[in-house]
């Protein structure tokens, strides 16, 4: 377990029209407060922060049916998609730091356009794959998948501001973690493409190890692509991340979080890391927001090598008397 030290770029995305709840464009700031950068240059891991990305206003982005802010969802996603290719062209793991999950689009497609075929490891609650047409409430944080799987193009109707949008992911290539609320029309989607996935029956059946085991063993069975991890915190159970939009009870705990970061981190693959879904205005108290924002941190350290046994500088020597 001592491969080289990634470096980190982080982009900030105070975006949150992907859902209707105000508050998880707080996220960024949030997780930078609770000292992101200083903990991660601490383990030794070297941070370029490219600062919080600016949205502008949509005129005239009238509701389609369901599906509401559709544009200004399609263009903050092309915005966000340039900064993650910049931050991988200069080389470093990207960070992306929501703002809701709509902004997934946008980040595994900035991902893959710059190192080509990768593989996602999504850890959460929902599945996120609703098309435009099987979403129950118009959300597009609930549909990110839909856009990015190639398999799923014609389910896709037209939208505007999303027809730059290329498919980039095969079903193959995705590991679902931690599902526990998936919608009709997103279970007939998973069992159509043959989806990997690991619910929360399956992590109980097995254990966290065994999931993360035949995660890594079913992502580097064929060649070992980039790995795009996308966190939404609603992943980890609500009694330690109650700052969220959709909370739903079961999650994994705060240590199944932290161990699926951390062997994600010693496969060497991990290129792309979200964060996402972190709302302080959805805590009943400042305690709430410590714990969900805390925990998002502690993830995102798990990815740039913190280990829970402790960690040491190569270069490290022992004081002689
Ligand atoms: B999140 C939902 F219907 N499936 O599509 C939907 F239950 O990014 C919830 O995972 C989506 O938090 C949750 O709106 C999106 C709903
Ligand atoms: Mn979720
Ligand atoms: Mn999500
Ligand atoms: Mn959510």
């Amino acid at each position: 377990h001592h491969q080289a030290q990634q470096s980190a770029g982080i982009i900030g995305a105070p975006f949150s029209r992907g859902q209707p709840r105000a508050g998880v464009e707080r996220g960024p700031d949030l997780i930078r407060s609770a000292g992101l950068v200083h903990r991660l240059n601490q383990q030794g891991c070297a941070v370029k922060d490219y600062g919080n990305l600016t949205f502008e206003e949509v005129a005239g982005d009238e509701s389609l049916g369901l599906m509401r802010s559709v544009r200004a969802v399609g263009s903050a996603n092309r915005r966000l998609s340039e900064a993650v290719q910049k931050v991988k062209r200069d080389g470093h793991t990207s960070v992306l730091l929501g703002g809701d999950h709509s902004l997934a689009i946008g980040s595994i497609h900035g991902h893959s356009a710059l190192v080509g075929n990768l593989s996602v490891v999504w850890v959460d609650a929902h599945a996120d794959i609703n098309t435009p047409l099987t979403t129950p409430t118009g959300n597009i944080h609930g549909q990110p998948m839909s856009y990015l799987l190639h398999e799923l193009q014609s389910k896709i109707p037209i939208l505007p501001n999303f027809s730059w949008i290329k498919p980039c992911v095969s079903a193959r290539d995705v590991v679902y973690i931690g599902l526990r609320d998936v919608d009709p029309g997103e279970h007939c989607i998973l069992k159509l493409l043959g989806v990997k996935l690991f619910c929360m029956t399956e992590v109980d059946r097995l254990g966290v190890a065994r999931v993360m085991e035949e995660t890594c063993d079913y992502l580097s069975a064929k060649q070992k692509k980039p790995i795009h991890l996308s966190f939404d915190i609603d992943a980890i159970d609500p009694s330690v991340t109650p700052a969220t939009g959709t909370p739903v009870v079961g999650g994994l705990t705060y240590r199944e979080g932290v161990y699926v970061t951390e062997q994600l981190c010693q496969t060497g693959l991990l290129s792309a890391v979200d964060m996402v879904e972190v709302n302080p205005l959805r805590a009943q108290t400042e305690r709430d927001v410590q714990s969900t924002v805390g925990t998002a941190v502690d993830l995102l350290l798990g990815c740039f090598g913190r280990l829970r046994e402790g960690n040491h500088p190569s270069d490290y020597s022992l004081p002689e008397p």
